[in-house]
């Protein structure tokens, strides 16, 4: 309405004819798409029906009037005249009679102005009804669309049908058409009666239900909303608030006629749908008592996901990155991504013997990935099925993350080369929290994908469970709506209906680049998988089922009822399939061994040797040159932009930063920024991301510094470093661990050359990320043989902060790495060091100090295969004194120190060294601070164990060795249930040959990660303090 005004009078003066002239040459030809052009005069604005959506509509009808006057009906021809004439407001339009008395009065008033149409305000009020109504069909319509194939369930889980809306089932059924109507007109909602069903009414442009005609009756309007909104397709789009994307998706569903397929286009769904239901079928005829978790009741999936996949592809995509779980998965591989028939089929062999290392998954997990023709386009595709676990949803974070990477390596900014599709249950589309955390990735800048394609293969049944007791929300889809996707619904027995949709969900894709959701309603036919009896729990849903005719079935007799088809052609069509499988099932006989190789999701061309070994077994130096050091600790301490005023505080930091470098010296934040550095001019991708990490929650870390003076100036001085570096991305978060894990754990699984790394805001919260952790990080090469450099970096210590914000929960992470404790490696062996680190599952450390902190990243890289990193990283001793490397540990010919073995005194005269602690981490600090208030440093060397996991058997068996009349104790800060002692004391152990007790100096085992009394924190510190220095600590229990 403020337009309405705030233009008006620049129009007044112009003539119909000048003012249309000006109008159009703000109109885009293509689109009918409506301007925030207000174009009334005041008096227009101020008349009382003029209000909310109303006022689009007559806006409409004036935008018709000044391109013809004669367009519209005579009566608004009046009223625009008028009002532009300069009738005072509320006078060039009357309201109804029985609004007011007053209202009376100013229609008396307006009556000559309105005389030659004594019926104006009826036509008026019939005019926005219809509106109105149509709004009504656009906004609700889906509620009363014929989703359901059994017709027993409502999608939306409500049977009663807008109020607003003239719908019956029975599509116009005179009956209860009328007395639909009836209902409206007595509840005067409309205004509208039988009697207006003939009367033509004029569209306004938000529509496209009149083609070529711009007015139809009533009756024609109605039919043609039911036609576009209440068959087998519900669209859920007017909560989008971009009316080029609502115009655009109404110009899709209205335009009459749209939904046309080519006989040609038809025989091909048809043949896809034989494809997918005759490939269950010869499974359920093979292996009638094997799990396939088969997609029979919604085997239109296939034609759907090719639909997609041919549409996108014709617009430019060449490569598409699928996650989905475990429902229709084999029929997937099979007839989307097109794996060898004989590899799916040999995976039911349970005799195969595994040929590669690691342990496998079953058949329904498994990845792939897959370069071929597109025969509809006939352009390349590659295709990539994302492995996953049988935890619901987990995956897709993942999938979008792999996706950002694949169109990063590609200068693909805009999502044009790769795209992503994700497939849902209904069930865990609803109930899995990790949907939504996707959703919000979808949107920011250093996590867009440009627009993923959800298929819910809604079944209408989770399990066991009834979808009313399975959400709150109407549909499965709802949670889309927050990101503004458009929700196509459809009734998965149509497949041309099914084929439309995901057609216009790739054109959506490609044009906006934005999620979108095809929710295929449909069934389950047998239980939950093939051994599940579902009539225990859905009697009524499965009889209905048993009735059902397959939608093979059904397609192929309208096929052939329509003449495209004939049925010697159809059965031909289904013989020809059943002879490839047979074929391959024979071929599948021939197989003798079960390669996981063969179902890798993402190779890494030229990273390893042909057979898929590292191409060397040894790791190289990670220092560096000291110029290369002073550059960048020079860099990391400068504003390399002109003009730039950065905060007072910051400037402080970075001239510290600076006498560090002068004095050849690195903190944490500075080693951080060698590594990194160093690695970008080396080619080598650098990804930080996580909540908060562009300054680091502890303000220590400042990669993105601030313009003051103008807003949204920002600088990244890493990105500075080099002519030819490779790019940094440092990126703040959502409020996500699960998400963002996932997504960078995706990102990572794209190339062995780059470094990614998520950081926990605090370490503890990595526990809301337990599932990537947990099933994808710890166990990823075992169960799909594919490698992962991600780096978790952990913020862990015992600080005084309470129980959250302490414990990163190091003993989780060493409870689940591979190495056996008992079990004393050949230490002889050649690259003793190297080897463990390509058998291990994960990496865990915790280093002392900047240096090693800057060799474990640069490591990370630099050795030839790839495992996840676990670092549990500093917060106090982030600005520590003590904690500093010299660059002389940084230069050429210096490795990352798996141990850093006792160099005090004490490691000069080691036979006199009673007791060696050992210990890793910060509490390093606490113990020599100790040590030397009670000058006992002679009598206790202090090592650390920087790599706790693979363990460092050989270079603590030197250790203990060494002080060889030493009590061995392990000291940490932790609680004793938790940290690191259940981990180290038995490798210790094995070590020395169990020669000798490994004593425990640390707090008491508790529930808690940490108390939240400061002072019983301190005195924690103080009494294992004691225990660690006290010499006769252990000897009542020898
Ligand atoms: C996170 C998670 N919780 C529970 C399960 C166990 N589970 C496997 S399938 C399934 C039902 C899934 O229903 P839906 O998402 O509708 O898919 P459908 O099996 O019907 O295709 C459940 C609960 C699981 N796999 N993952």
């Amino acid at each position: 309405m403020f337009h309405l005004r705030t233009c008006a009078t620049k129009l007044r003066p112009l003539t119909a004819s000048q003012t249309v002239k000006t109008f159009s040459q703000n109109k885009p030809a293509a689109i009918r798409t409506f301007q925030h052009i207000r174009c009334y005069s005041a008096p227009v604005a101020a008349e009382p029906f003029l209000s909310g959506t109303s006022s689009n509509y007559v806006e409409e009808m004036y935008c018709a009037w000044l391109e013809n006057p004669k367009s519209v009906h005579k009566s608004w021809d009046v009223f625009f005249r008028n009002t532009n004439a300069g009738a005072p407001p509320g006078t060039a339009y009357q309201s109804p009679l029985s609004l007011s008395r007053s209202s009376l009065a100013t229609m008396a008033q307006a009556q000559s102005l309105v005389e030659s149409q004594p019926n104006v305000d009826k036509l008026v009020e019939d005019h926005l009804a219809v509106q109105s109504l149509i709004r009504a069909y656009q906004i609700r319509g889906h509620h009363v669309a014929q989703l359901d194939p059994l017709g027993i369930l409502d999608a939306d889980l409500d049977s009663s049908v807008p109020a607003d809306i003239i719908s019956s089932t029975d599509k116009l059924d005179l009956a209860v058409f009328k007395e639909r109507l009836g209902m409206l007109t007595v509840g005067g909602f409309y205004g509208l009666d039988e009697s207006d069903l003939d009367k033509v009414f004029h569209l306004p442009t938000t529509t496209f239900i009149g083609g070529q005609e711009s007015a139809l009756p009533l009756r024609e309007i109605i039919r043609r909303l039911e036609m576009a909104y209440c068959q087998h397709i519900g669209v859920e789009f007017m909560f989008i608030n971009d009316l080029e994307q609502c115009q655009w998706i109404r110009q899709k569903f209205e335009t009459p006629g749209i939904m046309q397929f080519t006989n040609e286009e038809k025989r091909t769904l048809l043949a896809r749908l034989v494809r997918s239901t005759r490939f269950e079928e010869f499974l359920q005829r093979k292996w009638s008592s094997e799990k396939r978790f088969g997609l029979e009741g919604c085997e239109v999936l296939i034609p759907a996901l090719k639909t997609i996949i041919d549409k996108s592809s014709e617009n430019g995509v060449d490569y598409v990155i699928m996650g989905m779980p475990h429902r229709g998965r084999l029929n997937v591989l099979a007839n989307v991504i097109r794996k060898e028939l004989e590899q799916i089929f040999c995976q039911f062999d349970s005799k195969l013997e595994a040929a590669d290392e690691g342990s496998g998954d079953m058949k329904y997990h498994l990845g792939m990935y897959h370069r071929r023709i597109n025969r509809v386009t006939d352009r390349n595709i590659t295709l990539s099925l994302v492995a996953n676990p049988s935890h619901l949803e987990a995956a897709d974070p993942v999938v979008m993350g792999k996706t950002k990477a694949e169109q990063f390596y590609c200068g693909d900014t805009e999502g044009k080369k790769v795209m992503s599709i994700l497939l849902h249950g209904d069930a865990a589309f609803a109930g899995q929290g990790i949907v939504y955390e996707t959703f919000h990735l979808s949107d920011l800048p250093s996590y867009t994908t440009h627009g993923t394609v959800h298929v819910v293969v809604n079944n209408q049944i989770g399990f066991t469970t009834d979808p009313r007791m399975a959400r709150s929300s109407p549909y499965p889809t709802d949670v889309a709506r927050v990101v503004n996707a458009p929700i196509f619904h459809v009734n998965a027995d149509d497949p041309e209906a099914v084929m439309y949709v995901c057609k216009v969900a790739a054109e959506w894709r490609s044009t906006f680049h934005k999620d979108v959701v095809v929710d295929l309603v449909c069934y389950r036919r047998n239980g939950h998988n093939e051994m599940d009896e579902p009539m225990f729990t859905q009697p009524l849903m499965y009889k209905q089922i048993r009735k059902q005719k397959p939608v093979l079935q059904k397609y192929a007799e309208l096929l052939v009822s329509q003449g495209v088809v004939n049925q010697p052609e159809y059965e031909e069509e289904i013989s020809k399939y059943d002879k490839i499988c047979e074929e391959a099932f024979t071929r599948s006989k021939d197989e003798k061994i079960l390669h996981i190789k063969h179902w890798l999701d993402s190779p890494w061309p030229g990273f390893f040797t042909l057979d898929g070994q590292p191409r060397s077994m040894s790791c190289p130096s990670t220092g560096l040159e000291e110029d290369v050091l002073a550059h960048i600790g020079n860099v990391a301490s400068s504003v390399p932009v002109e003009n730039f005023t950065i905060h007072g505080g910051l400037s402080r930091i970075l001239k510290t930063r600076k006498d560090l470098v002068t004095n050849r010296t690195v903190d944490w934040a500075l080693a951080e920024y060698m590594a990194f550095g160093s690695l970008l001019k080396e080619g080598i991708h650098v990804r930080l991301s996580g909540q908060d990490v562009e300054r680091g929650t502890f303000s220590h870390r400042h990669h993105v510094l601030h313009d003051q003076n103008v807003d949204k100036r920002t600088c990244i001085p890493m990105n500075h470093l080099w002519p030819n570096q490779a790019p940094y991305t440092v990126c703040n978060s959502s409020l996500s661990e699960y998400g963002v894990l996932g997504f960078e754990l995706g990102f990572a699984m794209a190339s062995p050359n780059a470094l990614v790394l998520w950081e926990a805001q605090f370490g503890d919260f990595n526990n809301m990320a337990q599932c990537i952790i947990d099933q994808f990080i710890c166990p990823g090469q075992a169960k799909w043989v594919r490698q992962n450099g991600i780096v978790l970096l952990l913020p862990h210590g015992m600080e005084g902060m309470g129980p959250e914000h302490s414990s990163a929960r190091p003993e989780r992470f060493l409870q689940m790495c591979n190495d056996d404790p008992d079990v004393l490696p050949d230490l002889q062996e050649a690259n003793f060091d190297i080897n463990q680190l390509y058998d291990c599952n994960w990496i865990v450390v915790n280093c002392s100090t900047p240096g090693n902190f800057f060799h474990v990243l640069r490591r990370q890289i630099l050795l030839p295969f790839r495992k996840p990193l676990i670092i549990f990283t500093p917060k106090s001793l982030l600005r520590h004194p003590e904690a500093r490397t010299n660059f002389d540990e940084m230069l050429p010919g210096t490795h990352f120190q798996r141990v850093i073995p006792e160099n005090g005194p004490a490691a000069q005269n080691p036979d006199k060294v009673e007791r060696l602690l050992f210990c890793t981490g910060k509490v390093y600090y606490d113990l020599t601070r100790e040590r030397k208030a009670r000058g006992m440093e002679e009598q206790v060397a202090i090592t650390r164990i920087e790599q706790l996991s693979p363990f460092p058997f050989d270079l603590l068996l030197k250790e203990a060795q060494k002080y060889s009349n030493a009590e061995l104790a392990w000291c940490q800060e932790e609680h004793k249930n938790q940290g690191y002692y259940d981990y180290v004391k038995p490798r210790l152990r094995t070590t020395i040959d169990r020669a000798r007790p490994v004593w425990y100096a640390g707090r008491d085992p508790a529930a808690a990660p940490a108390t939240g009394n400061k002072k019983t924190h301190l005195t924690e510190l103080q009494r294992f303090l004691d225990t660690a220095f006290d010499l006769n600590a252990f000897k009542k229990f020898t």
